[in-house]
């Protein structure tokens, strides 16, 4: 996207909203730290501009394990349908590549009229807003520093963190190769804004539960070595889960996909976890998306994401999603 084609859209976004009263923001299915910081950083910023928000917890329950990042109580723990989406003027759909990671229990588009804005940064977005502001940039929330700095907001306390936690969670912790170097030098205002958000990330990486080790445990017990030693794959299941007694609060501080593509020789690696009995939830990590594009594996199974990080979700039998997310992490080998 050029300059001109964002400070165009921008510019009609801030226009859309000045027009609105009651605006609605989300978490996607399982959210992450940019999916939390995006909706908060909107949300001070909307208030900013004296605007009625909600932001709902959406299909997931509440992400506990972020509960310290600031104005998280903003956030309410209601689903799509304990709310009248005909009383809002405006969604605007943040870190959601398509309606389904908007919301999985309902359709918005069948359900309301609502206007949607569609602010995100996955190359796989199928631009379902009536206006789309999509960037290749490695975090919504780095898209938001762009936006606001372009509607001249000022950067808060409060919106340094919640853009910070976006830009380190999504980066690996500035590690990953789409890493810009646009987004050092954001993550560097805003530790200039507030030097708190590096106590921030550092509290983010100790959220585990006793449970969350159980939850590795059954990932280490269960790995399927393939592609001759150069990937592999590990699957949990519902079974499990019940067994050890695991929610979600023990298994949203983890980060399986991490733990696996540590081992050296691995090159691809992919979770298989069975959410509910017959529901898979499939997550794809590769160390070298240009080398082996674990998207076009998600997209064989309806899903999406990036070259490096990518994910799906199978509504087949744990053996039988094992059977064919191995062949095709093969096939591309
Ligand atoms: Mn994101």
């Amino acid at each position: 996207m050029t300059e001109n084609d964002f400070e165009k859209i921008g510019q009609d976004i801030l226009e859309v909203i000045q027009k609105s009263k009651n605006i609605l923001l989300h978490l996607h299915p399982s959210p992450d730290p940019d999916s939390v910081g995006s909706a908060l950083v909107m949300a001070e910023v909307l208030k900013g501009l004296g605007k009625e928000v909600v932001i709902i917890a959406g299909d997931s329950p509440l992400p506990m394990s972020l509960s310290f990042l600031p104005n998280f109580n903003w956030i309410k723990d209601e689903g799509w349908t304990d709310l009248d989406l005909n009383d809002f003027d405006l969604l605007i759909a943040q870190d959601s590549g398509s309606l389904e990671m908007v919301s999985r229990e309902i359709n918005i588009k069948e359900n309301s009229d609502l206007k949607i804005v569609v602010i995100d940064h996955h190359a796989t977005n199928t631009l379902y807003g009536d206006i789309n502001l999509v960037v290749e940039a490695p975090a919504t929330t780095q898209v938001l520093f762009k936006l606001i700095s372009l509607w001249g907001v000022e950067i808060s306390q409060t919106i340094a963190v919640n853009m910070f936690v976006g830009l380190y969670a999504d980066t690996g912790g500035f590690k990953y190769d789409y890493t810009q170097p646009e987004t050092l030098a954001i993550a560097g205002q805003l530790i200039a804004k507030n030097h708190e958000a590096l106590k921030t990330v550092r509290t983010m990486q100790m959220q585990n539960t006793p449970k969350s080790l159980d939850y590795k445990m059954l990932a280490y017990k269960n790995i399927n070595i393939c592609a001759g030693g150069r990937a592999a794959v590990s699957a949990i299941s519902f079974g499990d889960l019940e067994d050890k007694k695991i929610n979600t609060e023990d298994t949203e501080s983890v980060s399986l996909g991490n733990d696996l593509l540590s081992v050296a020789q691995w090159q691809v690696i992919a979770t298989l976890v069975e959410k509910k009995s017959g529901e898979i939830k499939v997550s794809l990590r590769s160390k070298n998306g240009e080398l082996y594009n674990v998207a076009e594996i998600a997209q064989i199974f309806g899903g999406g994401g990036h070259k490096a990080a990518a994910g799906a979700k199978l509504e087949v039998s744990l053996e039988e999603a094992l059977e064919k997310v191995i062949m095709a992490i093969e096939n591309i080998f």
